[in-house]
């Protein structure tokens, strides 16, 4: 015991004295003798002197152990999750958490490239799910099997896709359009999505690529059976391949300079961590220079997320399916008492209600303008040019011909952006939804 105590005051001297430490080696050779001889209590050492949470578990400790001796990926993410699963939740631990957790992810997206690399680059069955977009935005009906996705195509496009009361009837993306006020919106019906597809069960890789993809999403969610599970399923799925669905870019701005180290404006908006492990997070990631810029709270965990590139930001609603049938008035308020940060449309194929209703709500989350160009001689075209909301006039000539907006000089505008009819304004005036524009070179 007391020899133990001897070695452990040793080692301690030797991990904070990095400089003594190099320069003798004796203490050097003793170092690596004792990593020798009790691995498992070094570690436990370092453990404590790098992170210091506080009561974690000999479980979790033994799982640490297992991740550090790990070789294969395969063994270094089941010690992982073991520490995920194993390390207490409270606040003190928070940081370790977050960490384990990013690594996680980092260490799944490798396994997976490794795995789609070896499988000619499709990540799952073979299968290429990819959908040539068309029209205003490309927009995906996800759900579980058997959720309604293709009865609800069917009625908003006119569309014959096949029906079937069992999973999987849909074995492929379907695209088809939906007319909408002068545009086209593209909807793509997606095969069923089921609890393990971020692992690559089902349709797997693909089906989320196809997701990844789109503009938008609309959540199907059967209303008669367990719709807050059914959502909760399509959501940490999602999630867990990097889709953040309804959430917010968190506003932290990460400007990239050639020297002068990181400098934070806005410390004072971090909630759950510190400047230095901002800076050490940064360093991990391999940016040295650079002005993080923050104008609101942001905690650790955002700080991560605008690292992370890889992350794809959705807008969704949820549309409950199946309203005729029972359970589904119950099924709709318990969905309604669990999410706040989603419209839940509640919809019957069957009895058509609320279908009408869908096209405006869906156009309403793709961030869109529908505007309409007016030739000199007076002629409004048919069909609207769909432009990202906050479009200027000068975008508008941008996208109707390069000479347009070589030599634009003004443009006349009717409409919600104009003050009075046939407004005549400057390049830089700001188009809203159904303005009809005239352009003049
Ligand atoms: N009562 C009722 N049944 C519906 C409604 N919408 C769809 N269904 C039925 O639900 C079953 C599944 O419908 P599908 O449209 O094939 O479902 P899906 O989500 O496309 O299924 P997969 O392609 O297998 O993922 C069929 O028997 C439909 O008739 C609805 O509004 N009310
Ligand atoms: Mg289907």
């Amino acid at each position: 015991m007391e020899l133990k105590n001897w070695l452990n005051t040793i080692f301690l001297y030797l991990s904070y004295s990095p400089i003594l430490f190099s320069k003798l080696n004796i203490f050097l050779n003793l170092n690596f003798f004792l990593i020798d001889i009790n691995k498992s209590f070094i570690s436990k050492c370092r453990f404590w002197l790098d992170i210091m949470p506080s009561n974690v578990t000999p479980e979790y400790l033994k799982a640490e152990d297992a991740y550090k001796l790990a070789k294969s990926p395969k063994e270094k993410l089941a010690a992982l999750e073991l520490m995920l699963s194993t390390i207490p939740k409270h606040k003190g631990t928070e940081k370790m958490q977050l960490q384990i957790k990013r690594n996680l992810s980092k260490l799944k997206k490798e396994v997976e490239k490794e795995k789609e690399l070896k499988k000619g680059g499709t990540g799952g069955s073979g299968a290429t799910f990819f959908v040539r977009k068309e029209g205003a935005a490309q927009v995906a009906l996800v759900g579980l099997p058997n959720s309604g996705k293709s009865t609800l195509l069917n009625k908003l496009t006119g569309k014959d896709v096949e029906i079937g009361n069992y999973a999987f009837t849909t074995v492929k993306p379907i695209p088809a359009m939906l007319p909408y006020k002068g545009i086209q919106i593209q909807l793509v019906d997606m095969p069923g999505l089921i609890e393990g597809v971020s692992l690559g069960k089902g349709m797997g890789g693909p089906l989320i690529s196809a997701i990844r993809a789109v503009d938008a999403i609309l959540i199907l969610i059967d209303l008669s059976v367990d719709p807050v599970k059914d959502l909760e399923i399509i959501l940490s799925e999602l999630e867990a391949k990097g889709l953040r669905i309804n959430k917010k870019v968190p506003n932290i701005d990460i400007e990239k300079i050639p020297t002068g180290g990181i400098e934070i404006i806005g410390e004072n908006f971090l909630v759950d961590c510190t400047p230095q492990d901002v800076r050490k997070i940064l360093m991990e990631e391999r940016v040295h220079n650079a002005i993080i810029t923050i104008k609101e709270n942001v905690t650790l965990t955002d700080i991560f997320e605008v690292l992370d590139s890889s992350l794809e930001y959705k807008k969704a609603i949820i549309v409950g399916t199946k309203g005729d049938l029972p359970g589904s008035r119950e099924g709709l308020e318990k969905i309604q008492n669990h999410v706040k940060n989603f419209k839940i449309i509640p919809v019957s194929a069957i009895n058509n209600v609320n279908i009408d209703i869908l096209p405006s709500e869906i156009f309403s989350i793709l961030g869109i303008i529908r505007v309409y160009t007016r030739s000199p001689g007076g002629k409004i075209d048919n069909e609207a040019m769909p432009m990202k909301i906050d479009s200027t006039a000068l975008d508008a000539a941008k996208k109707v011909h390069k000479t347009l907006y070589k030599n634009f000089k003004f443009a006349r505008v009717w409409g919600d952006s104009a003050k009075f009819e046939g407004q005549r304004v400057g390049p830089e005036h700001v188009l809203r939804d159904g303005d009809i524009i005239e352009i003049h070179v």
